[in-house]
C-alpha cells in the first residue's frame, strides 16, 4: 500500500479562535495573553476585572515613566536618541532598562515595554514609542489645593 493514497488528504486549516467578546485592542493585546496563556480568546469577567486593572496600572506606571523622560529631557526626541542607544531606529529591552537603570526609573519595565512593542516583535520602533505623548497630552488630575 503506497503511503502517498489517499488523495483526498489536504492539509488541517487550524482555525482561529473566535474573536472574544472582549475585544483585545491593540493596547490590551499583551496583557491580554498573560491571561489567557491557552490561547482560547476568551477571558471571563472576572478574568476582565484582574485585567483592567492590570492595565491602568501599567498606563500609570507609563505615565510615570514619562514623567522621567520629560525632567531628564528637553523633548521626547531627545528622550528616544537616549533610549535608542545603538541609534538603530528601534529600541531592544536591554536598551530600555540600561536607560531606566540611567535615569533613576525603577518602574515595572517588562510590562512597560510590552505595552510600547504592540506589534509584539521585541523592539520598539520610533513610530511605536509616539503612544508615550498621549500620555502626555492626558490631562494632570487636578492637584487638591486648598481652595
Ligand atoms: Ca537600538
Ligand atoms: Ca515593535
Amino acid at each position: 500500500m503506497s503511503p502517498l493514497r489517499g488523495s483526498g488528504a489536504r492539509a488541517r486549516v487550524t482555525r482561529l479562535p473566535r474573536r472574544s467578546k472582549v475585544a483585545a485592542d491593540s493596547g490590551n493585546r499583551n496583557i491580554f495573553r498573560y491571561l489567557d496563556p491557552s490561547g482560547e480568546g476568551q477571558v471571563s469577567e472576572m478574568e476582565w476585572g484582574v485585567l483592567d486593572s492590570i492595565f491602568k496600572e501599567i498606563r500609570f506606571s507609563i505615565g510615570e515613566f514619562v514623567g522621567f523622560l520629560d525632567r531628564t529631557f528637553d523633548n521626547l526626541d531627545d528622550a528616544w536618541d537616549f533610549l535608542d542607544d545603538d541609534s538603530s531606529g528601534a529600541m531592544d529591552y536591554q536598551e530600555f532598562t540600561d536607560a531606566c537603570k540611567s535615569i533613576g526609573f525603577f518602574g515595572p519595565g517588562r510590562p512597560i515595554f510590552s505595552y510600547l512593542d504592540k506589534d509584539d516583535e521585541g523592539t520598539v520602533s520610533l513610530q511605536e514609542f509616539q503612544v508615550v505623548r498621549t500620555f502626555h497630552d492626558e490631562p494632570v488630575p487636578p492637584e487638591k489645593e486648598e481652595q
